[in-house]
């Protein structure tokens, strides 16, 4: 049976594809979720892909993963810098998390320059765009494989 990965994306991600096409490219969220599907099938993985403009529903999304899901790949958009909540749901999940930003967070804006999320991180990738999700994918394939093997 094939691991499913959550694939976690935080407040205002559902706007893509719509305004700021500078910043954060011209695929939507549902482009993004097909490479995904893609991509995890590819891999022999299971994308389960979500958007929440809620802090709290992530957070219980993160603490249901543990029962039925390999790794989580998180966007948590403009909660990765405002979140302990979302932070400790990832410490406390028993799980291997992959950070993710379309953009390039350390090119922006000061305030974006911290991540909570990554404190529970094994590792980000940000300023690839949508394909940022696809290496995530890629890296959680390895991972899961190594420790299969190990
Ligand atoms: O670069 C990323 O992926 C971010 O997580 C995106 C967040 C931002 O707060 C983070 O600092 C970096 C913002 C997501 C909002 O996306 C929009 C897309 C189109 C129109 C408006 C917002």
């Amino acid at each position: 049976m094939s691991h499913k990965v959550l694939i976690l994306n935080g407040p205002n991600l559902n706007l893509l594809g719509t305004r700021q096409p500078e910043v954060y490219g011209r695929q939507t969220l549902a482009d993004i979720e097909g490479a995904c599907a893609r991509q995890a099938a590819a891999l022999g993985l299971q994308a389960d892909f979500r958007q929440s403009n809620v802090e709290g529903e992530l957070v219980t999304w993160v603490q249901e993963a543990r029962a039925g899901h390999a790794a989580i790949i998180v966007n948590a958009a403009a909660y990765t810098h405002t979140s302990v909540a979302l932070m400790d749901a990832l410490l406390a999940c028993d799980l291997p998390v992959i950070e993710v930003h379309l953009s390039n967070i350390h090119r922006r804006e000061a305030f974006r320059h911290h991540s909570y999320v990554s404190k529970a991180a094994l590792g980000m990738i940000c300023g690839l765009g949508a394909h940022g999700y696809e290496l995530a994918l890629a890296a959680v394939a390895r991972l899961l494989n190594t420790t299969v093997e190990a």
